[in-house]
């Protein structure tokens, strides 16, 4: 119970603050302080700010096996963590999910911004959805760190996907590094093979070096184009053709569709002369349009030829394999770099030797002999 209230004069009836001393009986003052209702049983004791509880690791794996999308969710959130003691428990966690891992067709998107790739993967996500296929899709877009805007348009243009049961929709964290993204990633793609996703879908935007690092993770690459926008624009030159199994040249509706029609047949036969992205395996063009739909069945029909012949050839898996090896070596690399340049006698020279070979005091070679020789090496 609650201290009772200060009675006022003596008077059996608290009165308010405001009326004067020796006035609590006079009838000028009408007012009451009452006690307030409270529900019979009810607890006086204020309940604590609702926190979600931690989980254990062992929360999380059997979470995520049992395919709770919430439990789904924090897990991939644990592993984007960049605190230690998360990224402790995310390794737990990812240790533990492993054996459960690498059934999912891993299939990496990209265009330029506005090629239409979040209004094609809600047109293709869902149509996969729909067969009962469960479609997870991560989406890695570097410039919604600066303006915010793209997520709230995907939210949008995959409105419908968002909201099926059979799909989970899940953009990069904002911000960090391309290796910082890269590993969150990858690690996520394993959270939601574990979850019993078929397909997972990495969406990243076309805009330099992010679509190699996609490539490095995924076992088909789908290169998204729009006719009209310029080939060097979409990466002809920088070769992100060439990591393609599968071109797409999107939006071929109305007014656009005779465009599409002749840069497919431009496409075929630029398609001769160029590398392909995986052996055994002759790169595709194919027009679509998210918007009536047209040619977004012949997506998944093609990508079905593509394991077909991955699985006949083994390149799948040797793709699979090589990935986690030169992943591993990655790894190490980054982890020396950061255990390099971050030892305090390396910090206390570098600015120094870089002036010296900026300066032609030192070559090149003499000052990374001379800041390895600071870091003991
Ligand atoms: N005509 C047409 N427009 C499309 C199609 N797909 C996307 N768009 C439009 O292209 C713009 C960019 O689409 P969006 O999916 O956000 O592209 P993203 O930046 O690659 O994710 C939007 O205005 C879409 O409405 C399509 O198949 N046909
Ligand atoms: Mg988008």
């Amino acid at each position: 119970m609650p201290d009772p209230l200060p009675l006022h004069d003596g008077c059996p009836q608290p009165r308010p603050d405001w009326v004067p001393e020796g006035c609590a009986s006079d009838p000028a003052f009408a007012t009451w302080v009452m006690q307030g209702v409270r529900p019979s049983g009810a607890s006086t004791v204020r309940p604590p700010t609702r926190r979600r509880p931690t989980l254990s690791t062992e929360d999380y794996v059997r979470g995520v096996l049992a395919r709770d999308p919430g439990v789904l969710g924090r897990a991939i959130t644990l592993v984007e963590s960049n605190a230690p003691a998360h990224q402790r428990q995310a390794q737990e966690v990812l240790a533990a999910l492993l054996p459960h891992t690498g059934k999912a067709r891993r299939v990496g998107l990209t265009g330029i911004p506005g090629a239409g790739k979040s209004t094609f993967i809600e047109a293709f996500g869902l149509r996969l959805a729909e067969q009962g296929r469960r479609v997870a899709v991560l989406a890695i877009d570097p410039s919604s760190a600066v303006t915010g805007g793209s997520i709230l348009g995907d939210k949008v243009r995959m409105e419908k996907l968002c909201r099926h049961p059979n799909a989970f929709i899940r953009p990069s964290p904002s911000g960090g590094s391309l290796g910082g993204v890269t590993r969150k990633t990858r690690e996520a793609i394993l959270v939601c093979e574990a979850a019993g996703y078929d397909v997972v879908l990495v969406e990243t935007v076309g805009v330099g070096q992010n679509e190699v690092a996609v490539r490095a993770m995924v076992d088909a690459f789908v290169v998204l184009l729009i006719a009209g926008a310029g080939d060097e624009m979409q990466g002809i030159k920088k070769g992100v053709i060439e990591l393609a199994d599968l071109l797409v040249i999107n939006k071929a509706d109305g007014d656009n569709l005779p465009r599409c029609t002749a840069a497919l047949a431009e496409m075929k036969r630029v398609l001769h002369y160029l590398r392909h992205a995986t052996e055994g395996w002759q790169t595709t063009v194919q027009t679509a349009s998210a918007r009536t739909g047209d040619g977004v069945a012949d997506v998944w029909a093609t990508l079905g030829q593509f394991f077909t012949t991955g699985e006949r050839t083994g390149s799948t898996a040797r793709r699979r394999r090589e990935q986690a090896v030169a992943w591993m070596h990655a790894l190490i690399e980054e982890h020396l770099r950061a255990g390099f340049y971050g030892a305090e006698p390396v910090q206390a020279r570098q600015a120094e030797i870089e002036n010296a070979v900026a300066n032609g005091a030192l070559a090149p070679m003499a000052g990374a002999l001379a800041l390895l020789a600071a870091g003991g090496r």
